[in-house]
């Protein structure tokens, strides 16, 4: 028998009748776009559920670090960390900044900010972090380094639906963070994503910038962007919002199931809870010491998708070794041995809330049974 295909995720949905209701009321309104009810429903829903005090809607979660650099007026060098989605980088070559790689610190796969201060130069404006699979960054030393050096912070928190910290947002952390609600994440509107900000002043003007930067029916305040999300993804996450813990017990179910498994499993490290926080399950990276396992990262890889499993190398390979960026100083590997090391361990397992038990049994059986 063909296994079926196992993928590192799948969307969570709503239920199909009901989104249908919300078409109607979309169709009866005819009003689709441009900060319509939905938009305006789902971010007050949004403020309330992830404790935040505003929150700006975006089409999905690349526009609002691009946005977010354009707000804060970001300039000159921006530090990041090469061990990401492609998009955190492209966001700031796109405002016209450069990016200066700082390696990161294996512990949470964060940027490590015992390096960020030997980064900064009289060009430096800001950090952009990224809380990587939802694990929150050394929030409390960037600030510090940031307050030192008077620099903003802009956290891509596009993996970090619903963490909290001591029973606060990371999202109300630094300048502004941003979320992507893309298909594969832990929460999705289809596409979409958002800005968190701390005050409404702030909040107008990321409004105008996600729509052209206009303020009023004439004026343009700025040279803004389209990135408006509209209204029936507005409604789709509405509804997946009310399914969206029960997605996330289900995911922390299989973390612990995954965990027992592969405890023992000499060569393989992965991430424990850490204390006070409220992780989303959003990834479940392992990560594949060759030596100690007895099998390389890739080899395992392919060999889980010759048995249908297909878990992903997020983040391999580093951002800073595409060619667009592997000529800066800071992209060399030998700046980044952290980061170099655990792209080519890392494999993220399957993760997601429709896994069923011998779905989770086949992910492991090709983990556990090395040879
Ligand atoms: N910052 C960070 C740190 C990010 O991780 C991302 C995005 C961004 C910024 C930018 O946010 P967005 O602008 O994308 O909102 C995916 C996503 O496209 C991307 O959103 C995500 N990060 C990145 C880590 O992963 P792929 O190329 O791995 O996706 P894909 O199409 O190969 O899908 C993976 C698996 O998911 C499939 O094998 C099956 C399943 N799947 C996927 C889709 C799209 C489904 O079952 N249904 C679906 O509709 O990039």
């Amino acid at each position: 028998m063909t296994d079926s295909k196992i993928t590192v995720t799948s969307p969570l949905l709503p239920d199909l009748q009901e989104f249908t209701k919300s078409l109607q009321e979309i169709w009866d309104s005819k009003w689709i776009t441009n900060n319509g009810q939905f938009h305006h429903r789902l971010e007050l829903a949004l403020c309330e559920y992830l404790k935040v005090p505003y929150i700006s809607l975006f089409t999905n979660g690349t526009l609002p670090l691009l946005t977010a650099l354009q707000a804060l007026r970001i300039t000159g060098e921006v530090i990041t960390t090469p061990y990401s989605f492609v998009a955190t980088t492209h966001a700031i070559w796109w405002n016209g900044c450069k990016p200066v790689f700082v390696d990161i610190d294996p512990s949470n796969c964060g940027i490590d900010p015992d390096r960020i201060e030997a980064a900064i130069t009289p060009h430096t404006t800001a950090i952009m972090p990224v809380h990587c699979y939802g694990k929150p960054c050394d929030m409390e030393s960037i600030q510090a380094i940031a307050d030192k050096y008077n620099l903003k912070v802009i956290y891509d928190a596009a993996h970090a639906f619903g963490v909290e910290v001591n029973g606060e947002s990371v999202l109300n952390q630094g300048d502004m963070s941003t979320l992507s609600f893309h298909a594969t994440k832990v929460y999705n509107t289809l596409e979409g994503g958002a800005l968190v900000m701390h005050d409404a002043e702030t909040k107008k003007r990321i409004d105008y910038l996600k729509n052209f930067g206009f303020a009023g029916e004439t004026q343009v305040v700025a040279p803004g962007i389209n990135s408006k999300m509209d209204e029936v993804r507005a409604a789709f996450g509405m509804l997946n919002l009310q399914r969206v813990d029960e997605a996330i017990e289900k995911r922390h179910q299989v973390a612990i199931r995954y965990r027992e498994a592969l405890r023992d499993v000499k060569g393989i490290r992965f991430f424990e809870d850490m204390p006070c926080v409220k992780h989303n399950y959003s990834y479940f990276p392992i990560f594949v010491d060759a030596e100690g396992y007895g099998m390389s990262r890739d080899d395992l890889y392919f060999k889980m998708q010759e048995k249908g499993v297909y878990g992903r190398r997020y983040f391999y390979p580093l951002i800073s070794s595409f060619s667009t960026y592997s000529g800066f100083e800071s992209a060399r590997p030998e700046n980044l041995p952290n980061a170099t090391r655990i792209a080519n361990e890392v494999v993220c397992l399957p993760m997601h809330h429709g896994l069923t038990d011998d779905d989770v049994q086949r992910v492991l059986d090709e983990i556990v049974n090395v040879k």
